[in-house]
This record gives structure tokens, sequence and C-alpha cells, in this order.
């Protein structure tokens, strides 16, 4: 055990890319799941950096929030950043390009009237998510004809977040290639890709089913 340790609630939500970063990077670390109940308890303490989950504590006792800059600091401590600096920061552009997608996702999620709802969906799968796809098939295919993981050769945290994204939130934790990647062949292989790395596939395979 190498002494880190992994603060969210009992679901993948936004924790999930950072277990697959300590996965890939295979990085020992203690998943801890803290039930809602215990979490006002948790955020009074002032342990979690910005008052939010997921928090890491490392093995020397600080801590770091933002599930973005944890999944981002796994991967540089294994090998799986970028080692050039524009490389890095295509990697930075393809996470931030991933994370757009989540105000209007969650939007959609939220939304009580079933009329603006069914808009919302709408407006996402049919315009918002295909427009983005796209775009990442062209970054994909910018490498290797898109044979490769988004930066070549090597798996870096813009495969992971990426991965994450249609895994947990399209295909809702089912290893399925989610339909909406479909017209995206590329995008198909690439997850497929993902899901093939084995530490990715060992921890898919046996982390905790749960809804979200
Ligand atoms: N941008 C942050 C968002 C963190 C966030 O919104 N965390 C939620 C759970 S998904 C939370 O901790 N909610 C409880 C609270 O704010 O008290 C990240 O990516 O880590």
């Amino acid at each position: 055990m190498s002494g880190y340790k992994l603060f969210y609630f009992p679901g993948r939500g936004g924790a999930e890319k950072c277990r697959l970063a300590f996965a890939a990077a295979k990085i020992d670390y203690e998943d801890v799941r803290v039930p809602s109940e215990e979490w006002p308890k948790e955020k009074a303490s002032g342990r979690p950096p910005l008052g939010q989950m997921p928090f890491i504590v490392t093995p020397e006792g600080k801590t770091l929030a933002q599930s973005g800059t944890i999944m981002k600091y796994i991967c540089k401590k294994g090998g799986l950043s970028p080692a050039d600096v524009f490389d890095e920061a295509i990697a930075d552009m393809i996470s931030d390009g991933v994370t757009d997608l989540f105000p209007p996702l969650i939007k959609m999620h939220f939304e009580k009237d079933e009329t603006k709802k069914e808009e919302l969906k709408k407006e996402f799968f049919g315009t918002t998510l295909p427009a983005r796809l796209e775009k990442f098939e062209a970054l994909l295919k910018n490498r290797n004809e898109g044979k490769d993981f988004f930066l070549g050769e090597k798996l870096t945290y813009a495969d992971i977040i990426f991965f994450d994204f249609c895994n947990s939130f399209l295909s809702k934790g089912e290893k399925t290639v989610p339909e909406q990647l479909e017209k995206f062949p590329p995008l198909v292989q690439l997850y497929n890709r993902v899901l093939s790395v084995p530490e990715i596939n060992e921890w898919v395979n046996k982390r905790p089913k749960t809804e979200m």
C-alpha cells in the first residue's frame, strides 16, 4: 500500500477518472467511500481543501482536490503524461474538452419539466455531443491515422478522461461501447483500446457496481 487515500461518495461520479488513473499508473491507494450521512462531519473537519469530494491524502499527509487535477497528478506520477510540453497542452485541451460536456449533461439530468428535459436531451445528444465527438475524432486521427491513443503510442490522461466520460456517463458503467460513438469508428477503437489496458480492464471488472 503506497499510502494514498482517495475520498469520494460511494459511486463512480467525479472520482472514477482518478480511480482509473491510479489503476493505469499502478499506484496503490485506499478507495475510501464516504457515505452521504458521514460527509457533513468530514466537510466540517476542514480536511477537504475545497470542501468537496473527490480529494486525496498523499502518503506525506498532503491534501489535493479537483478531480481533473488529481487525475493528472496521479498520471504524471505514473508516467502517463506526455513528455513534450505542447503535447501536454493538447492533452489538457482534450481533458477540458471532455469536462465542457458536463454542465449541459447535468442540466439535462436535473431538469424537472419533462418537455424542457426532452428539448435539452435533443440538443445534447443531437448537436452538442456529436459536434464534440467529431472534433475528438479529428484530433485522434492527427496521430498515426487514429490507430493509437490521443497522443501517440502511450496512454495519457486525455484517453482516461475520454474513456471515463463514455463508460461512466454514456454506458452507465457497463463495458459496452456507447451507441453515441458508433458514427465515429476511430473513437470506438479508442474506447476499446483504453478498456484493453490490463490494469484498466482489471479495475473495471472488479470495481463495486454502482448506479452512478
Ligand atoms: N470541480 C470539482 C467538483 C466537485 C464536486 O462538485 N463535488 C461534489 C460531489 S460530485 C461534492 O463534493 N458535493 C458535496 C458538497 O459540495 O458538499 C471536481 O471536479 O472535483
